[in-house]
């Protein structure tokens, strides 16, 4: 550690700790904007400037060391008057529509302005005007309210993807894709991580809240939802409540109010995913097919493989996401049991995720002759229209999901998190595979859970010693698919959630801002809310589920059976 003063006080860092580090151990927030711990740590946008003794120029407390015996001073009348003019010229160029932005309240522009108590007309002048750019399936690009902090730029390069940058210098500086392309031309994977980074609003979902709404008040339609076991873990955030809180019970309540006909759980057709998942493992090891076999349902990945892993698109697995096979299941079982015609049915999924707007519309993925799934609200969108609603979020009471299609497994809660479909599938797999009965303890496959991007576990099952690989973020997945490509990894199954953490993370949650994603782990959080969920349900394993029991029994005969295969498998592109 290294001893030094801060505003007078004494503190005692890490020796490889920033100021900004340093001054956070001694209770001293320094505001930042560009700064974002891990993922852009540039010292650019000069909202961190600290006065240093001796120094002949103010330091950028986001990048600059601690020293021993340095005096550093946070909060002088000289770099108050710095950082307001640093915002005053950030402003100059802002198109200041805050009144209706979706950012308004949790931007971080609008925080420090009003911190700082700005002019914000002081330097009024030429403003350059963007088009928007709406050419993806999931998200807009505002550059007019863009403040060049490069938080997104570095968030796409930390998934190994890189689509975005800097284009032209001097006043024509925007962030863009190369040669001016929209950002539906490139390689982008939907993933939403850079909207997530984004500190205003130039960057958003595209927003389908209209066209639910219109859904619920058509007289004419069966309005179904589903919500991924990822969003009961986030959507409290967006009512104040601590990070790390279950709002399930709520949740359900919120959405019957809003007035879905049927509130359902993405958990059940994650333990259904299992079912079909587990079998194609078993059927590839049994018959010599083609291993590794890798997870399929984070349509970020996915798109990721086909893009820049084309050799490797027979190792996914066929299995549609849960998403899909949720919205296969109601237009074809549901409908056929309760005698809804499958073009009247239309089924909404609530996600963490971004690319699940864009994975609706892939190919094959329309079991009833009609696209599974109708919409795709982020928890985010979720949150806008349960406060549009008047819905007094916290007071609500806790309710139930609807049945059949409610009832989920602590292996369907678990998938939300970096190596819940690997524990889920490993404690289907092993009971299937040997006569053993997992109870207790012996069903936490513990080695495959943790935010670690890559963790790899041997499992015995059966006579065969089964080689696991567990990765988040695209990053992590290209140097694991490298090993594998070039033959240095003998991995049999492999589980790959495109965002960092997995789903609990997406690109499609309550957004946080820096002064929270730097000095919380919100993966870790919201990760244990699905943990303990899982730990206290009185069923964990899919295959138990009563519910897909009866699917199969009455419907699906088996998993893989002919059925199985037309409704719940889909194809990819090579
Ligand atoms: Fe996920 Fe899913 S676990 S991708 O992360 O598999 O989005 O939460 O809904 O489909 O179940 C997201 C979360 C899902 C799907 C499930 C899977
Ligand atoms: Fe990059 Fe993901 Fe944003 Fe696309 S959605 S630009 S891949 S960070």
């Amino acid at each position: 550690n290294v001893n030094l003063k801060i505003n007078g006080l004494s503190v005692s860092a890490p020796k490889d700790a920033t100021i900004l580090e340093a001054a956070r151990l001694a209770g001293i927030n320094i505001p930042t904007l560009c700064y974002l711990k891990d993922v852009n740590q540039i010292g650019a946008c000069r909202m961190c400037l600290v006065e240093v003794k001796g120094a002949r120029s103010f330091a950028a407390a986001c990048v600059q060391p601690v020293g021993e015996g340095m005096e550093v001073y946070t909060n002088t009348p000289a770099l108050r008057r710095s950082r307001k003019n640093t915002l005053e010229l950030i402003l100059s160029t802002h198109d200041k529509k805050c009144l209706s932005c979706v950012r308004s309240g949790d931007c971080e522009l609008q925080r420090l302005a009003r911190e700082y108590g700005v002019d914000e007309s002081k330097y009024e002048g030429e403003k350059p005007h963007y088009e928007l750019d709406a050419s993806a399936a999931h998200m807009i690009r505002d550059n007019n309210k863009c403040i060049l902090c490069r938080r997104c730029v570095g968030a796409c390069a930390e998934q190994g993807i890189g689509v975005i940058g800097p284009n032209r210098r001097g006043f024509a500086s925007h962030i863009g894709c190369a040669f001016e392309m929209e950002l539906a031309e490139t390689s982008c994977v939907s993933c939403g991580q850079c909207i997530v980074a984004c500190p205003t609003g130039a960057l958003y979902e595209k927003d389908d809240t209209a066209k639910v709404f219109e859904a619920i008040g058509d007289p004419e339609k069966v309005v179904v939802v589903q919500t991924a076991p990822a969003v009961r873990a986030a959507l409290g955030e967006s009512f104040g409540m601590p990070i790390g809180t279950n709002v399930k019970g709520k949740m359900v309540a919120a959405l019957r109010r809003l007035g879905f006909d049927k509130v359902f759980d993405t958990d059940f057709s994650a333990d259904l995913t299992i079912m079909e998942e587990a079998n194609e493992f078993i059927e590839r090891v049994k018959n010599g097919g083609k291993l590794p076999l890798i997870t399929s349902c984070s349509p970020g990945w996915v798109k990721f493989c086909e893009h820049y892993y084309e050799d490797m698109v027979d190792n996914l697995s066929s299995c549609k996401s849960p998403q899909q096979m949720f919205g296969a299941i109601v237009k074809t079982y549901y409908a056929e049991k309760e005698n809804i015609d499958p073009s009247k049915l239309f089924v909404v999924s609530v996600m963490p995720c971004t690319a699940k707007k864009f994975e609706r519309g892939r190919d094959d993925q329309a079991a009833a002759g009609v696209q599974d799934i109708d919409a795709v609200l982020t928890t985010r969108e979720l949150a806008s229209m349960i406060k549009r609603a008047g819905l007094m979020f916290e007071s609500l009471p806790d309710e139930e999901f609807d049945m059949p299609l409610g009832i989920g497994s602590g292996a369907g809660v678990i998938f939300g998190a970096t190596g819940g479909v690997m524990e889920a599938a490993l404690r289907t797999a092993v009971e299937t595979l040997t006569d053993t009965k997992l109870e207790g303890e012996a069903l936490d496959f513990k080695e495959v859970r943790g935010t670690k991007g890559i963790k790899e576990a041997t499992y015995k099952v059966g006579d065969l010693d089964v080689n696991v690989a567990v990765v988040s973020g695209l990053k992590n997945a290209r140097m694991l698919l490298d090993k594998i490509r070039a033959g240095e990894a003998n991995y049999h199954f492999v589980e790959v959630m495109a965002c960092p953490g997995g789903c609990v993370n997406g690109g499609g949650q309550p957004i946080q801002p820096a002064s929270v994603r730097n000095n919380t782990d919100i993966r870790a959080l919201r990760a244990s809310v699905l943990y303990n969920e899982d730990k206290n349900l009185p069923i964990r394993k899919s295959h138990e589920n009563p519910v897909i029991k009866e699917l199969y029994d009455t419907y699906l005969e088996k998993p893989g059976s002919h059925k199985a295969h037309e409704i719940l498998h889909t194809t990819y592109v090579k």
